[in-house]
C-alpha cells in the first residue's frame, strides 16, 4: 500500500460509507436481502386478458394504412402492464398479433429466439421454414425454431390473423443470446415438397426410420386443426382428463417425446360443459388463446371473463382456476407455457391453490 492509497481512504471516511461503496460499484446485501431472496415468486407480470373483439378494428386499421415495407411485420404485441420496458407478455414468454393481407409477403429472416404461429382466422397464407412451405388454416399450429429461416406469403383472400409466440424475453432480456439474420431476398425459395415435414412425422407412432437426426426443436412444420379435432373425436368422453384443465393435450416433439420446442411448451385443451377446474399454482407462466367457447379464468384476485380469440396470461405462482361458462357447449383453449426451461432447470414445482 502507498502513502496515496492510505490517504484516499482517510478521505472516503468522512463521506457517506454507503454513497463510497456504490461509487465503487458494489451494494450492501443486508439491504436487498428480501429482494434477493423473497419467500416466494414476485413476478412483475400481472394477470391480463386481451380481448380480440376490440383489438380486431386496429389490426385491420393498420393492414390498410401501413404496409409491410414500412413495418416488417404488422403486429400489435400483447405488452403485459408489469412488463412495458421492454415489452413481454408474461415471464419470458411474448405473444403478439399479426395481420397479413392477399398478396403481401413479409420477408425472409431467422433469429435465435424460437417461435411459433396459432392461426386465429383466414387461409391461404403460408410461412416458408428453411425451405419448406407450411400451409397455414385456422387452428394450426406452426413452428419456427431457433435460427431457422421463415418469411410469410398470402396467396388467399381477406385477410389472416394468427398469434405470434415467441422466447424472446428469455433469450434476448434475460439471457443476451439472440442473435438475428435477413435472408437477403425477400423470400426463400421452395426447396422441399409443401408441408412435407408435417405429412412425414404428424402420424407419431409411425415416422420416417430414415431421418436419423435427432432434433432437440420438433421437426413438424405444422400440427394442424383437423389433427387436434380427430385427437378429442378419438377419446370423445371416455377420458378422465385433467381436474385443472380438463381433457388436455399436449403437442409433442416425435424425436424426443417432449416438448415441440426446449423454451416452450404447446397444449390444448377442451373444458366440458360446466367444468370447473381445480385451483392449481405453478412455477411456470403461461398463455392461453381461446380457439372457442367461452368462460372464466381466476388468477390471483383477477376474474378474466373470456371469450372466442381473446389472449390471457397467467403468471407464475400466481393460483389458476379455469371454467367453462356454458353448461351446454365445449369450450377449447390452446396455451403455451415456459415450463420446459423451469423443468430443465429444476424450477419447476406446480401444487393445488
Ligand atoms: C418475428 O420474427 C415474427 O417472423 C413475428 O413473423 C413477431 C416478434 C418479435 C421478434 C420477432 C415473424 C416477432 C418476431
Amino acid at each position: 500500500m502507498t502513502t496515496r492509497d492510505i490517504e484516499v481512504g482517510s478521505d472516503r471516511a468522512s463521506v457517506d460509507p454507503y454513497n463510497a461503496i456504490q461509487e465503487l460499484g458494489t451494494a450492501p446485501l443486508w439491504r436487498y436481502y428480501g429482494n434477493v431472496l423473497p419467500k416466494k415468486p414476485e413476478p412483475k407480470a400481472v394477470p391480463y386478458i386481451w380481448k380480440y373483439a376490440s383489438l380486431r378494428p386496429h389490426l385491420l386499421h393498420f393492414l390498410e394504412t401501413l404496409s409491410l415495407e414500412e413495418a416488417e411485420r404488422r403486429v400489435l404485441m400483447l405488452v403485459n402492464p408489469g412488463m412495458t420496458e421492454p415489452p413481454a407478455t408474461s415471464t419470458t414468454l411474448y405473444a403478439g398479433l399479426q395481420i397479413i393481407g392477399p398478396g403481401e409477403t413479409a420477408q425472409a429472416h431467422r433469429h435465435t429466439s424460437n417461435a411459433f404461429r396459432y392461426v386465429i382466422e383466414g387461409s391461404g397464407a403460408y410461412t416458408t421454414v428453411n425451405g419448406e412451405r407450411v400451409h397455414m388454416r385456422p387452428g394450426d399450429l406452426l413452428l419456427t425454431p431457433n435460427w431457422h429461416w421463415h418469411d410469410h406469403y398470402h396467396e388467399g383472400e381477406g385477410p389472416m390473423v394468427w398469434l405470434d409466440a415467441l422466447d424472446y424475453p428469455l433469450t434476448t432480456n434475460c439471457l443476451d443470446v439472440n442473435f438475428f439474420e435477413l435472408y437477403g431476398e425477400r423470400s426463400q425459395k421452395s426447396s422441399v415438397p409443401d408441408d412435407l415435414s408435417s405429412r412425414q412425422f404428424i402420424h407419431g407412432q409411425l415416422s420416417p426410420a430414415w431421418e436419423v437426426a435427432y432434433t432437440e426443436a420438433s421437426p413438424i412444420g405444422n400440427y394442424p386443426w383437423s389433427e387436434t379435432q380427430r385427437a378429442f373425436a378419438a377419446i370423445a368422453d371416455d377420458a378422465t382428463g385433467s381436474a385443472t384443465e380438463g381433457v388436455l393435450l399436449e403437442y409433442k416433439n416425435p424425436m424426443t417425446a417432449g416438448p415441440v420446442l426446449p423454451t416452450m411448451g404447446c397444449r390444448v385443451s377442451r373444458l366440458r360443459p360446466g367444468f370447473r377446474g381445480v385451483p392449481i399454482r405453478r412455477t411456470s407462466s403461461t398463455i392461453y388463446h381461446v380457439v372457442g367457447g367461452s368462460g372464466v379464468a381466476v388468477v390471483g384476485d383477477e376474474r378474466l371473463d373470456w371469450t372466442d380469440k381473446d389472449v390471457f396470461a397467467v403468471p407464475p405462482w400466481h393460483s389458476l382456476e379455469l371454467r367453462n361458462a356454458s353448461d351446454t357447449e365445449d369450450a377449447y383453449l390452446f396455451s403455451y407455457t415456459n415450463e420446459p426451461v423451469l423443468r430443465a432447470l429444476g424450477f419447476f414445482r406446480e401444487k393445488q391453490a
